[in-house]
């Protein structure tokens, strides 16, 4: 898999993608990620990627001419299943669409920045506007960090524990249930007795209906979704 990331503020990107699991799966040759500042592609002497609003009022919008460069050229060397955009206004970021992610080849994601970007580059360039949650960013660079991250560690081989990122929160619109290491016990602070038990049936059992309780007091609105996936299924 390609990720290539457009950015004002490259710099933003480096630390997050360069550590721990994202770092190795790029040192194994799982995924390339390529950042690419945007000033780079900017054709006036100051390297502006932003200009004045046509409808006045404060911030400043990014301009067409930088970013279909780049994006022109990028697609003349490869094809690419998804060109995104960040934004606050986009399509809500979630398991399910990290998943659908993860199976694509190659994919572009442009970092939004000051007031937004001239819509004729959604119109015309952008295929898909995510937003990472219901708050504001300074920019997208962050969002994007999150979105390479959630969908690195899918990766088949990305995380050394293949079963782990089948089973978590989330991923069957259940949260994960509680996890506990040695010692098993602690300052009197106990281990639950079934983890201990070796019966391989009762755990899963004990796992399922605590992923359930924890789900059905924290994030209700997630069973609704889990059971109307499940009722599909069963059809
Ligand atoms: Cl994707 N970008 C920005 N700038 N703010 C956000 C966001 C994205 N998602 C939530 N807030």
């Amino acid at each position: 898999m390609r990720i290539d990331i457009i950015s004002a503020v490259p710099d933003l990107l480096q630390s997050p993608l360069g550590h721990s699991i994202v770092h190795r799966a790029v040192k194994n040759g799982l995924v390339e990620i390529v950042v690419h500042d945007l000033r780079d592609y900017s054709t006036n002497k100051y390297k502006s990627v932003d200009d004045y609003p046509y409808s006045g009022g404060g911030g400043m919008v990014m301009t067409i001419e930088p970013i279909d460069r780049i994006i022109t050229k990028l697609k003349s060397e490869r094809t690419y299943q998804e060109i995104i955009f960040t934004t606050p206004d986009g399509d809500r970021y979630t398991q399910n669409v990290a998943n659908r992610l993860s199976c694509l080849n190659n994919l572009i994601i442009l970092c939004g920045h000051y007031k937004g970007i001239d819509q004729r580059i959604r119109d015309h360039l952008i295929t898909l506007e995510i937003s990472i949650g219901d708050y504001v960013l300074t920019g997208g660079e962050l969002a994007a960090a999150v979105m390479v991250d959630s969908i690195v560690r899918l990766l088949p081989g990305a995380i050394s524990d293949e079963v782990s990122a089948l089973t978590d929160s989330f991923q069957d619109l259940l949260l994960a249930p509680p996890v506990y290491t040695r010692p098993a016990e602690y300052k009197g602070w106990k281990v639950p007795d079934i983890l201990l038990s070796g019966n391989d049936r009762q755990i899963a059992d004990w796992k399922l209906e605590q992923a359930m309780t924890r789900t059905r007091r924290l994030r209700p609105d997630l069973l609704e979704d889990h059971e109307s996936t499940r009722s599909q299924s069963d059809e």
